[in-house]
């Protein structure tokens, strides 16, 4: 294939020229002794940026969900989490095998959970009943379809969060598609969360990285247990230096993304035996159901790749397609053709 499509995620997204730069000339040093000056500034931009204290760096989303994990639980404690949320559904079961807890699933309206939806699983205390201690939200939520989770939504489930004791940790992989939909600061999803975990290498492009932020003790601690878990890095500037300039160039672009998406989901949605809730498209994640084509999953995202586009089986009978960078409105308009000549249409 002379050139994919290549819509199975954001993360494929590769560095620009700026960072590829940046990195080249990043200044460094053994962060482990904290002293890679580039890893500390994008940690105290990455934690303004969110209104936060301090942050730390990570390697991956699942690092930092589950160093946030380890550092505000113990074992036989019992996390709220939405059903189909990536920390309970993608994490390798980390949240069993490394933090030792029981996870209690949420209901939720496309992703976004509610007051209604915490009051059903929240517990009055009992000898019988683990203790409850967290509750993790996503937003924007992935396998929702990129939904987004209103700030007054996050402020008031935090706020009945709260009411039981429990503490908050966001997992905003993509926050900044998230705030970019609102028109609002980062800061503003981020406020109610006592911790909150961010990618650099989704939409914003950069090769490597996540960010937790929190108070500066709360950090202490999780950086802790990131050197427990084997993530304390050395000169990880290179990385820090790329990760700067995501933070600083690439999240309005964002924008951009979901204006494709909608076209994409808009054009899927005349096709006939394909079905979306096109209320679920709402940044740059498009989940479609394509039962009705006579072709399961797999099948169809098979056929795609054979024609030159990549994308990914989420279920049975669902397919997911991520905008980013590195298409085009022509990559798009591609796709579309090549799905309709697929199905003939
Ligand atoms: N999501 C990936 C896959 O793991 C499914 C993707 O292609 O969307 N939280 C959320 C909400 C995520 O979507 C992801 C990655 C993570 C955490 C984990 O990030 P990484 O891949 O850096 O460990």
């Amino acid at each position: 294939m002379d050139k994919w499509i290549d819509l199975r995620s954001d993360t494929v997204t590769c560095p620009t020229e700026a960072m590829r730069e940046a990195m080249g000339q990043a200044e460094v040093g053994d962060d482990v002794y904290g002293e890679d000056v580039t890893v500390s500034r994008l940690e105290a931009v990455a934690a303004e940026k969110m209104g936060k204290e301090a942050g730390l760096l990570v390697a991956s989303g699942t690092m930092g969900n589950l160093v946030a994990l380890l550092t505000h639980t113990h074992r036989g404690e019992e996390v709220l989490v939405e059903a189909e949320a990536h920390i309970y559904y993608y994490e390798v079961g980390g949240m069993a095998a490394l933090a030792g807890v029981m996870p209690r699933l949420l209901r939720s309206e496309k992703g976004v959970v509610t007051t209604g939806h915490l009051r059903e699983a929240l517990r009055p205390a009992d000898l019988h009943l683990p203790r409850t201690t967290l509750l993790c939200l996503e937003n924007t939520h992935n396998r929702a379809g990129g939904t987004v989770a209103s700030v007054q939504q996050m402020r008031e489930v935090t706020s009945l969060a709260r009411e039981y004791g429990l503490r908050v940790h966001l997992d905003g992989a993509r926050i900044f598609n998230a705030a970019v939909a609102l028109g609002v600061p980062a800061s503003e999803l981020a406020k109610e969360a006592d911790s909150v975990q961010f990618c650099l290498s989704k939409g914003l492009a950069a090769p490597v990285g996540s960010l937790l932020v929190g108070d500066k003790e709360w950090i202490d601690q999780a950086r802790k247990w990131r050197k427990t878990v084997g993530g304390g890095m050395r000169q990880a500037g290179v990385i820090a230096a790329a990760g700067l300039v995501a933070l600083e160039s690439m999240v309005d672009r964002l924008a951009e993304d979901h204006r494709l998406a909608r076209v994409l989901a808009e054009g899927l949605a005349g096709m006939p035996g394909i079905l979306i809730d096109m209320g679920t498209v709402q940044t740059n994640i498009v989940v479609f159901d394509v039962s009705g084509t006579g072709m399961a999953a797999p099948a169809f995202v098979t056929a795609l790749k054979e024609r030159g586009v990549k994308c990914n089986a989420f279920s049975p009978n669902t397919v997911r397609m991520v905008t980013h960078k590195d298409v085009d409105e022509g990559d798009i308009q591609r796709t579309l053709e090549i799905v309709r000549e697929m199905l003939r249409c």
